[in-house]
């Protein structure tokens, strides 16, 4: 499965700068037509099959596109050729052009309908404008309306805001938008039926009273308006917006130019392309509007991006298998799951939810933007499920696809207000500061279901004993913050905790006791440390390295399992990357670990000449346990005080023993005693598998060489704080005549001792 997506998404971006998909410029003041083009579904199964299936179709309908099924627009010739290439294409819609000619038919006749309500037909851009003045104008009390921008033909993009009269302020805020593809008419209509409906209900229905006074909704129903226009009037088929590209080529996908891995797999480089991401992230006003609009909303929870179609649920990420971070994730998970289930309740459709990436990848997609400003992000592919209708859902659906979009929307903002708010270290608490400078702690302050009041967030540090210090945390977007705290000399402590205000007049701690019981951090002489984030000096490679797999590298790890045991993490320890012995997953948990031979990871060289005691510390990662033949490979850790010219074994991880079974160890060897503290200090880290039959991953994280604090003079009892105690024990000393107390060494305990004692004392 893995390396099906993987192939799929090569592909994707091989065949992405030929811009295959799109459907060209129409003549002017003429509608496009799709005379005979047929809607088909095939499977391709090889890449070969994929490329030549994207490149005869006239255009993508389906979500996916990859080995296996996808639906696509074709001529009646390239139909005959996907035959003739043995891919037994399914037909959906046998005349796209006949499909269209009868929607504009029905459209048509609905408008003569007397008694037609407005969401049982399809409307125009300007019929929009007028309804949505006209919700503003019959519900003044609850509902206003503003133009947030404009599109590049200077249409105007306007967004409702929607909430109750009672409830507390500021509320938090959901935002729904629809049609940042031209094409998806049911995605304005779903999210005004939402809108419409809350309103209505307000004050007749008790659930929708509750959440409208809790929540604050905004609505953008058209972020793309010219692509909307151009849809009615001339290319039924049109997706991106307007912009004229370089090359006659026209139209940039909207939701590919997003700044969230934008450029990315699954975007395209190229002007004719469905899927193309423009010249740059946020090339396009509408995009800019709307961002700006959500950046402006201080309490934004929950964001659901609508389109169609497939009747899907997603969630973040769009472009990476990695899931979003905990508790993130979990609420993902079962927010979806959620909504699904009050779609199904309501007219027993199946919307799936799932993993934007694992539907195929997208980079530079609204949701994912959303998400990482701070709001649960989900994108709504809405009805139908396959590609007959596809795009053309017929009018009678609309009503029912925003009654079961309501039910969806009404479970979201009830799980985002039962949702807890909590302060938490995303990074967790890092096990040492360095002395004398400010450490800067990423910090998480999540709201849930409330509100934090602004400017409240807050760092509480303590160095000596005494009051707590109070500091704002710096927002860094969303819910990420960042706190400093003070600089502490070597082998002080920093005692800090943290506090936000909730709107509700409660106080959010962390740790829950503060001041009782603080985070407690010793400040300390470090020499050298990596989260192999960045490169820092590392080799990779020694004489006698001789394993063809599995080779040392600086990345992000994939996991893999191998009979249901973690062989190789998904995860690092700090940061974003670890060393490890080759972090691809692969097609399985044997593809890139360490095979027949060793590999080995060298440090650069530490000058430890005025390092006192040094200690090296470091997390690990060993497995040597799944798959056949396990517990027969060893993890060598050496130290050399020569550059490398000889080593000393520092440890040697396996083959039996708790810590070769995969998990992270964090291990600390002192140097001391096993080196000489020379300046020519390294280490080196050797992997290797000697039996082919078994499965064999390391990985290290967090690398730090600590020294130990100098004993600071005043410090005379040496318990690394100069204090009252140093004072009252150097003067019992001195007035006993103790040796101790000879402070100039001159053999003789006079005032000169007491007056060189006071000195360093003073100066701490
Ligand atoms: O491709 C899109 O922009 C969306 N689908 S649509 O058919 N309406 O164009 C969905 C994007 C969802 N994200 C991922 N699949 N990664
Ligand atoms: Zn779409």
């Amino acid at each position: 499965m893995l390396l099906r997506s993987l192939i799929a998404a090569v592909l994707v971006a091989l065949f992405a700068p030929f811009g295959a998909w799109a459907q060209g410029e129409g003549v002017p003041g003429e509608p496009v037509r799709y005379d005979g083009q047929k809607v088909v579904r095939v499977e391709p199964r090889t890449a070969r099959q994929l490329t030549a299936t994207v490149n005869l179709a006239t255009t993508i309908w389906s979500e996916r596109v990859g080995l296996g099924p996808i639906e696509v627009m074709v001529t009646p010739d390239a139909l005959e050729a996907l035959r003739g290439l043995g891919l037994e294409p399914v037909v959906l819609v046998e005349d796209v052009q006949a499909l269209i000619d009868a929607e504009r038919a029905e459209i048509e006749r609905r408008r003569t309908l007397r008694d037609l309500t407005w969401f049982e037909n399809y409307r125009t851009n300007a019929e929009y404008l007028a309804y949505y003045n006209g919700l503003a104008a019959e519900f003044p009390a609850t509902a206003s309306l503003s133009t947030i921008g404009q599109s590049l033909q200077n249409r105007p993009i306007v967004a409702l805001r929607v909430t109750g009269t009672g409830g507390q302020s500021p509320k938090p805020q959901l935002v729904f938008n629809g049609c940042q593809h031209a094409r998806e008419w049911v995605s304005p209509m779903t999210v005004t039926f939402i809108a419409d409906q809350l309103l209505r209900q307000y004050g007749v229905d008790p659930r929708v009273t509750d959440l409208m006074d809790r929540f604050e909704f905004l609505i953008v129903p058209i972020v793309n308006p010219d692509g909307y226009e151009y849809s009615w009037n001339t290319d039924r088929m049109w997706r991106k917006n307007r912009r004229q590209n370089s090359g006659g080529t026209w139209g940039v996908d909207l939701n590919r130019n997003w700044d969230i891995n934008w450029g990315g797999e699954g975007s395209s480089g190229s002007g004719s392309s469905d899927t193309y991401r423009g010249t740059a992230p946020f090339s396009e006003p509408e995009t800019q509007v709307v961002r700006d609009f959500v950046l402006a909303q201080p309490h934004g929870r929950a964001h659901i991006d609508f389109h169609s179609y497939s009747q899907l649920i997603l969630y973040p990420w769009g472009f990476t298998s990695a899931t979003p971070p905990e508790p993130d994730n979990t609420y993902f998970v079962q927010m979806g799951a959620g909504m699904a289930a009050a779609i199904k309740a309501v007219h027993n459709k199946t919307y799936v939810p799932q993993h934007a990436i694992e539907l195929y990848a997208a980079s530079g997609i609204m949701s994912d933007w959303t998400y990482t400003a701070g709001l649960y992000g989900f994108t709504i592919e809405l009805r139908p499920a396959s590609g007959n209708p596809g795009f053309l859902l017929p009018p009678e659906e609309i009503i029912p696809t925003g009654q079961e979009n309501f039910a969806a929307i009404l479970t979201l903002a009830e799980s985002i207000r039962d949702l807890p708010a909590s302060i938490s270290l995303p990074e967790g608490v890092p096990s040492y500061v360095e002395a004398d400078a400010p450490a800067t702690l990423s910090v998480r302050v999540d709201p849930g279901g409330g509100v934090v009041v602004a400017g409240t967030e807050s760092v509480w540090t303590r160095i000596t004993s005494g009051g707590f210090t109070q500091a704002a945390l710096t927002p860094t977007g969303g819910k990420a913050y960042e706190a400093t705290l003070p600089a502490v000399a070597c082998g002080r402590t920093v005692e800090f905790y943290f506090t936000a205000e909730l709107s509700d007049g409660s106080t959010l701690t962390y740790p829950s006791d503060g001041e009782n019981d603080p985070f407690s951090v010793e400040a300390q002489q470090v020499v050298f440390a990596d989260d192999f984030d960045a490169d820092r000096g590392w080799t990779v490679g020694a004489p006698g390295d001789d394993a063809p797999r599995g080779i040392w590298g600086r990345m992000a790890p994939e996991q893999t399992t191998s009979g249901g045991q973690i062989v190789q993490p998904g995860w690092v320890v700090v940061g974003q990357n670890c060393f490890v012995t080759d972090g691809r997953a692969g097609s399985g948990a044997g593809s890139w670990d360490v095979d027949e031979g060793k590999t080995t990871l060298l440090s650069p060289v530490f000058d430890l000449s005025d390092a006192t005691d040094p200690v090296v510390s470091y997390w690990r990662w060993y497995s040597n346990h799944a798959g056949n033949g396990p517990y027969s490979d060893v993890f060598v850790v050496d130290v050399s005080d020569d550059g490398g010219t000889t080593w000393t074994n520092l440890e040697t991880v396996g083959p039996a023993g708790a810590e070769v079974e995969g998990g992270w160890y964090f291990v600390q060897h002192a140097l001391s005693g096993v080196v000489e503290p020379t300046a020519q200090v390294r280490l080196r880290f050797v992997a290797s598998d000697y039996d082919p039959q078994s499965l064999v991953e390391a990985c290290i994280d967090g690398f730090s060489v600590l020294s130990s604090c100098p004993r600071r003079p005043g410090d005379y009892n040496g318990d690394t704080v100069v204090d009252t105690l140093d004072f009252l024990a150097f003067l019992n000393d001195w007035v006993a005549g103790n040796p101790k107390a000879d402070w100039n060494g001159d053999t003789k305990i006079d005032t000169l001792d007491f007056l060189a004692f006071l000195n360093d004392w003073t100066l701490g």
